[in-house]
């Protein structure tokens, strides 16, 4: 089950910031394609599209694995940066004095989904990992730090925000199923989710 620091702020975002946060997003896609990610070692496709904004970037492929990069994987350009009303969201939930340096941005299509997974690939733990949904509902599972543990199941509507943090930070999480036709928001349907991550530790204090 979903410990402490697990948060689900619902319509943390009304429908007129929603519809601002598309379009920021459609900016960032055209500086930087959504692309399809393979899976470590097996080279199978992610079911997913993905793309980042951020000094970092989320990025997977069959030779490299799982890693953080400040390039794109397919054009070699810098990531564009974190759309504002995101930084804003991050200031107000997150907890964390510094900034988020990579926001993942995942695409799902009719059938799409994300197996059950931890969010370790951050050498800074401390920090939360938040997520905002744009689109499509989904039904959203978390569970603990074994993949094993008990989980819940919840719907993540468009507006919604999760914050996975403190003894949640490291929970078991994934996407079983989107519910195609269920919001109007994005243009060609679907969903969109946003992950903000902090990804090196805070630069040490001097004062
Ligand atoms: C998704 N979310 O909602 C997948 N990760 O499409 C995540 O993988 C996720 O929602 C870390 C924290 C919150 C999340
Ligand atoms: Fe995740």
């Amino acid at each position: 089950m979903a410990g402490e620091g697990f948060q689900l702020i619902r319509r943390a975002l009304s429908p007129g910031e929603q519809r601002r946060l598309v379009k920021a997003v459609e900016a960032v896609a055209k500086a930087a394609p959504f692309y399809t990610p393979t899976m470590p070692r097996t080279g199978k496709p992610f079911s997913v599209r993905m793309t980042n904004a951020g000094p970092l970037g989320w990025v997977s492929d069959k030779v490299g694995g799982y890693r953080y990069q400040p390039t794109h994987p397919v054009t070699g350009e810098a990531w564009p940066a974190i759309p504002k009303m995101l930084l804003q969201l991050w200031r107000a939930h997150a907890g964390y004095p510094e900034p988020p340096e990579a926001c993942l941005i995942n695409h799902y299509e009719t059938g799409a989904r994300m197996g059950s997974h931890q969010d370790r690939d951050e050498q800074e733990l401390a920090a939360p990992v938040l997520s905002v949904s744009l689109g499509d509902d989904a039904v959203f599972h978390v569970g603990g730090r074994k993949r094993d543990d008990p989980k819940e199941r919840m719907t993540l509507q468009s507006g919604d925000v999760v914050v996975l943090g403190k003894e949640s930070r490291l929970a078991y999480h994934g996407i079983d199923r989107v519910f195609a036709g269920s919001s109007d928001l994005l243009a060609d349907g679907g969903r969109i989710n946003l992950t903000l991550r902090r990804v090196t530790p805070s630069p040490a204090r001097t004062d």
